[in-house]
């Protein structure tokens, strides 16, 4: 064989100055890889575990994460996986009594307890001496970050084998756009109201779901978005590959409540994480252990401007001192989580967290 021949197609056209982000599909982007890097999406035996009849709005990040995230479990479970789903968006869209898409065992847990749920159901698989059945729970950021707060940490600290993914679309959809804690400062919802001196959500108050899951030091936590499917492919497959809890923060535009055009949604996940609001990275047992990095740092007004909830920052002269700080956000996190070629998270300690007095202007920035 020459050595032409010897190369994949990625690299010859890496070497071309060309790289193609999508590449999760039949078309296009997926003939252009050799087979073994072609995604789950591209192999037409698939796995399928959400599949036609949902009613997810078009553009629908949570749909499109969902399918991709759930389809590379079920191959790396071998066809054995069972999904508890909280209340939300995901759970009302795909299961339209009596119909439904999901393609596995599936089961509505209440808002709250679907880290229990799933909990339940994979000690009743290890009662049964079941170990060939893989658990996955899944919920929005209202479900994980709000009210299931409690349940996800007693799963993360019991160590039950289960892998819990959390579809962050920055607020409760399903109920009409009302703020929860993973709200970003500045953002407009249906609670958080674009007036007065500090119009949208405010800042310094939210929480991190990712760093707390850290903070539990189990096995696996990683962050991905809708616009790096393959990325979101291997870390579901890396996940899969650990016992134990694990627990993936996916970042899902929503182009209902982030008023936002359903054709964007690839683009603005893709912003979110080049921009620095949205840090993408990968933990092993507590310790960050890589980083997606930024291939151009985009400010974040590029981001922010796709996108109606921060209509109000750009409006009668703009403010662009809630900007400034949003763009601080951004840049603490870029040093924070070391995004940036050439560096590395600030520190090796279980947070990365900035040494006392540094950064110190850039307080209330929230991480991803
Ligand atoms: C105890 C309880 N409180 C409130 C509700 C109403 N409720 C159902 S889904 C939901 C919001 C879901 O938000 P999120 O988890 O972020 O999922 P999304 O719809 O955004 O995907 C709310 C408030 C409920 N079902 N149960
Ligand atoms: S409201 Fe948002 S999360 Fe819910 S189905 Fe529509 S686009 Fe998806
Ligand atoms: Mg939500």
């Amino acid at each position: 064989m020459s050595a032409a021949a010897d190369r994949s197609p990625q690299a010859e056209r890496r070497d071309e100055g060309l790289r193609f982000y999508q590449t999760g599909t039949f078309a296009v982007g997926g003939r252009l890889l050799a087979e073994h890097q072609r995604t789950v999406q591209s192999q037409p035996r698939r796995p399928s575990s959400l599949t036609k009849g949902h009613r997810a709005c078009q553009g629908c990040g949570e749909a499109l994460g969902a399918r991709y995230a759930l389809d590379a479990a079920l191959r790396a479970a071998g066809g054995r996986l069972i999904a508890a789903n909280a209340t939300g968006c995901l759970e009302v869209f795909s299961s339209p009594y009596p119909e439904s898409s999901w393609q596995l065992p599936w089961i509505h847990s209440l808002f709250a307890n679907a880290p229990a749920v799933a909990s339940g159901i994979a000690a009743a698989l290890r009662a049964k001496g079941r170990e060939d059945v893989r658990v996955v729970g899944q919920g929005g950021d209202g479900g994980t970050v709000d009210i299931g707060l409690a349940c996800l940490s007693g799963m993360f600290e019991r160590h039950d084998d289960v892998l819990y993914i959390c579809y962050d679309n920055q607020a409760y959809m399903n109920t009409g756009v009302q703020r929860s804690a993973a709200t970003p400062p500045g953002a407009r919802t249906a609670t958080t109201e674009p007036l007065g001196g500090h119009p949208g959500n405010d800042f310094g108050q939210g929480k991190s779901a990712p760093l707390i899951a850290l903070a539990h030091e189990i096995p696996y936590v990683a962050t991905a978005t809708v616009a790096e499917l393959h990325d979101l492919e291997a870390k579901v497959a890396r996940a899969m590959e650990i016992r134990g809890p694990r627990y993936l923060h996916l970042l899902v535009p929503c182009p209902l409540g982030w008023g936002s055009e359903p054709s964007e949604t690839i683009l603005i996940a893709r912003l979110a994480k080049e921009s620095g609001l949205f840090p993408v990275f990968e933990a092993i047992d507590g310790a960050i252990h890589a980083v997606a990095k930024i291939r151009r740092q985009v400010p974040v007004r590029e981001y922010l401007r796709r996108q109606r909830r921060y209509a109000h920052l750009f409006a009668d002269g703009g403010r662009e001192d809630v900007i400034d700080r949003l763009q601080a956000a951004a840049d603490r996190n870029i040093v924070r989580f070391g995004l940036l070629e050439g560096s590395a998270p600030l520190a090796g300690d279980l947070l990365g967290a900035p040494a006392p007095g540094e950064l110190d202007d850039l307080s209330g920035a929230q991480a991803p």
